[in-house]
């Protein structure tokens, strides 16, 4: 490849002509955003535990009333990024939610889509255009783009959970803006949806659901109890792995972040090649390696980290006994739309 002019090699006086007029010349900086081979990547491997962070959470909570945060949360930020972009890749904002019994976070609803991962804690429901969803560990809640969303606790224990939003791609297309609302009226129980099982959809005078999000929470036990059965019935497939996907049409759930669950059999070394996206794991139950590009992370249960995109990914399930379940978010639905998805075998 050939070496291209630098900047310093052009007269001052022409640096400053262009300067003035607006103007860059591309070629001293033509590599820096078009390298060979593979991407600059700024996302580092970086993983946040659960019990390093859980005091400073609760502490949060006693600091700062629900009243003065209106959401309560601990931005998991990489230092790839700068600490205050809040990014945990170029497209992922991660946050740990706390809600205390008794507390309202009020209705909202904005440009970027977000999912919450409940974490703990039992009695905290998440209201989403009128449809009451009751968080329970492991349960996944979608709150998509423009839907109005406030969070209550009926409860008497702290109530935790992980977001996971589309915010830093929302914000750099200059996208993103909320709209403050009033408490809704709830409409519906989101506890057994109009989604009972795969294949069975609603279907009034043979007509099918035209809705862009049918189905706003997923639970955990459904989720866990199918990633079981793919792991009793099919011994020798590639991964126990599922994706949270729209049940009217199989897209992905949103539209810019894809959500899954993996299950590690007890003992299970899975190999997963490298992929153009980066990806967040967060331990859902028992406890996994994740071993990446000399990055090595050990997960306890709700701990998650970040792997950045292009490397390839180890995942050891760190039980010989007991299987471990991963929760996954990437931006492969965003890269698949652009074109710009790889896998690298
Ligand atoms: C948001 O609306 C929530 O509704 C949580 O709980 C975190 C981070 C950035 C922007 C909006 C919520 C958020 C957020």
């Amino acid at each position: 490849m050939n070496e291209l002019g630098r900047l310093e090699d052009l007269p001052a006086d022409y640096r400053a002509a262009l300067t003035e007029k607006n103007l860059v010349p591309l070629w001293p900086s033509l590599r820096a955003v078009l390298p060979p081979g593979k991407p600059a990547i700024r996302t580092q491997a970086t993983c946040w535990s659960y019990q390093g962070l859980r005091p400073l959470l609760m502490r949060a909570g006693e600091l700062t009333p629900i009243e003065k945060a209106e959401r309560r949360v601990l931005v998991l930020a990489n230092p790839g990024h700068g600490l205050e972009k809040m990014q945990a890749s170029s497209t992922i904002y991660l946050g740990m939610q706390l809600l205390q019994p008794g507390e309202w976070a009020p209705s909202h609803r904005h440009t970027p889509n977000a999912v919450r991962m409940i974490v703990e804690g039992e009695g905290a429901y998440t209201t989403v255009e009128g449809e009451k969803c009751p968080m329970s560990r492991g349960d996944l809640i979608l709150t998509p783009t423009g839907m109005w969303h406030e969070h209550g606790h009926d409860g008497n224990d702290p109530v935790v959970w992980l977001d996971v939003l589309d915010l830093p791609i929302v914000y750099y297309c200059e996208a993103s803006y909320v709209t403050e609302g009033k408490a809704q009226p709830v409409t519906a129980e989101g506890v057994d949806g109009d989604y009972q099982r795969g294949g069975v959809v609603p279907a009034p005078m043979f007509t099918r659901s035209g809705k862009t999000f049918p189905m706003l929470r997923y639970p955990w036990a459904d989720v866990r109890r199918t990633l079981e059965s793919i792991a009793a019935r099919q011994p020798a497939i590639g991964a126990v792995q599922v994706a949270y996907v729209n049940p009217e049409n199989g897209h992905d759930c949103q539209r810019i972040l894809g959500y899954s669950a993996l299950m590690l059999r007890p003992g299970e070394c899975l190999q997963m090649p490298a992929r153009s996206t980066a990806m967040v794991f967060h331990q859902i139950e028992g406890g996994a390696e994740v071993s990446a590009a000399g990055a090595d992370f050990t997960l306890d249960t709700a701990d998650t980290c970040c792997i950045p995109g292009y490397t390839p990914i180890t995942l050891t399930n760190r039980s010989a006994d007991q299987p471990a379940f991963l929760f996954i978010a990437d931006d492969a639905p965003l890269q698949k739309k652009l074109g710009v998805y790889e896998v690298r075998n």
